[in-house]
């Protein structure tokens, strides 16, 4: 009867409390709604006695691939800050978390055959601070502790565009043969690789190589966002040559939706974010969508216009239209079957420190979280706001210094 890999029963009797699951990572979820229940229990009750309350639960989720990204490209964010948003994440079972490794404004993670990505391009960040990188055993490391909580790392090298530090880092990568200057702006769209030069796919292999080796889950993102001074011809040529590495090293692809101009894969995994070109009229019926809407899912998205972190380009983005959306029917032309599950990416242009990552995350990834875990019909914003109530006390305990929304009544 646990059809599901993550299905769990949990019975809490008046002598006993039973969890049933038919694998480990069912247990795990198990273990986290219990843990939930006592923490809760213990932190609302009104006296040092811990009451649980009695009932029998069998669950299992909605979606399979329930994740969310972290942008440590534009600001770097130490191991011991991604383990901390591994915890939380884990605790509302979050089941992926994307790593946005590289972009125009850093490199973050060591290549022992391009040795100047992290040297050089691991030196900077949004704003000409310091930066940083992950050394091979910091990210095996991270790797590990994410696979003991259930959460699998799905990690991204965004090509051809959003590629400056890697250019500033080796001439031979530059069509012109100069590197470029590392760059500490926010603008996007105007870095490439160079389509027509070997050493392009030399580098390209080896880092999906290196990552590859380190990373057991099932999926390597190429990115392909805002390649827009790639011309299409030529970035098609490079997909499809990114493509056959990613496969060549057994990983499935996944990329930034703008990946359908190129012959991708069956089993490609395209991240759907909402972009003016909208490609959903032509994205093949059979292929795999992760909603990751930037309107309903991107974190760095101001709640409102006072809001003192984040963008907005993609509209406000307060606590209940975070909650209150379907992925699969917010875009009508991909079939509910098509919608492997959702991603909250979290860009960090102007996200500094985890303080920061808590104000833009949190409440709204414990929304996502139940999206991605209980079926739309099982769910409403009269009855989530109510519960949410009660998190924002478990969040003080853990001294996550979360954005306390006026619509939510917290107790
Ligand atoms: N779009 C860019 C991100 C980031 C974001 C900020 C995607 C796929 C705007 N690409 O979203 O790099 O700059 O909200």
């Amino acid at each position: 009867k646990f059809d599901e890999v993550e299905a769990y029963e949990l019975e809490i009797e008046s002598d006993e409390v039973n969890i049933k699951a038919g694998t480990a990572e069912g247990i795990y979820r198990g273990i986290k709604t219990l843990e939930q229940l006592v923490v809760l229990s213990h932190l609302h009750a009104n006296s040092n006695f811990l009451s649980l309350p009695g009932g029998e639960i069998e669950d299992h989720p909605s979606f399979e691939y329930r994740g969310a990204m972290l942008d440590v490209a534009r600001h770097f964010f130490s191991v011991a800050d991604v383990k901390r948003y591994i915890d939380l994440l884990s605790s509302y079972k979050i089941n992926f978390l994307h790593f946005h490794l590289s972009d125009d404004q850093g490199w973050r993670i060591e290549i022992k055959s391009w040795p100047k990505l992290a040297e050089i391009g691991g030196q900077s960040e949004v704003g000409g601070g310091t930066g940083g990188f992950y050394t091979q055993e910091d990210f095996r490391e991270i790797v590990q502790y994410a696979k003991d909580r259930f959460i699998t790392i799905v990690p991204e090298i965004d090509l051809p565009g959003h590629t400056n530090a890697a250019l500033a880092s080796y001439a031979e990568l530059n069509c012109n043969g100069k590197a470029t200057e590392l760059y500490t702006g926010i603008e996007v769209g105007f870095s490439t690789l160079c389509v027509d030069k070997e050493e392009t796919y030399e580098f390209v292999e080896d880092v999906i190589r290196e990552i590859s080796e380190m990373s057991p889950g099932p999926y390597f993102h190429i990115g392909g966002d805002e390649s827009h001074v790639t011309p299409e011809e030529d970035f098609n040529r490079f997909m499809d040559r990114t493509l056959e590495i990613v496969k060549k090293y057994d990983k499935i692809p996944m990329g930034w939706y703008e990946l359908i101009t190129a012959d991708i894969p069956e089993e490609t995994l395209l991240q759907y974010w909402a972009k003016s070109a909208d490609f959903s009229k032509v994205i093949p019926k059979k292929s795999k969508i992760l909603m990751s809407s930037a309107s309903y899912n991107y974190l760095d998205m101001k709640y409102d216009s006072i809001t003192p972190l984040g963008l907005h380009w993609a509209g406000y983005l307060p606590v209940k239209k975070a909650y209150d959306w379907d992925p699969r029917s917010l875009v009508p032309d991909l079939d509910a079957d098509q919608i492997i599950g959702l991603e909250a990416p979290l860009w960090t242009e102007t996200i500094e420190d985890f303080d920061d990552l808590a104000l833009m995350a949190f409440p709204r990834i414990i929304g996502h979280a139940e999206i991605g875990w209980t079926p739309k019909k099982r769910r409403n914003w009269e009855d989530y706001s109510q519960r949410l109530s009660y998190h924002g006390s478990l969040l003080d305990h853990l001294e996550v210094k979360y954005y306390g929304a006026e619509e939510i009544d917290w107790k």
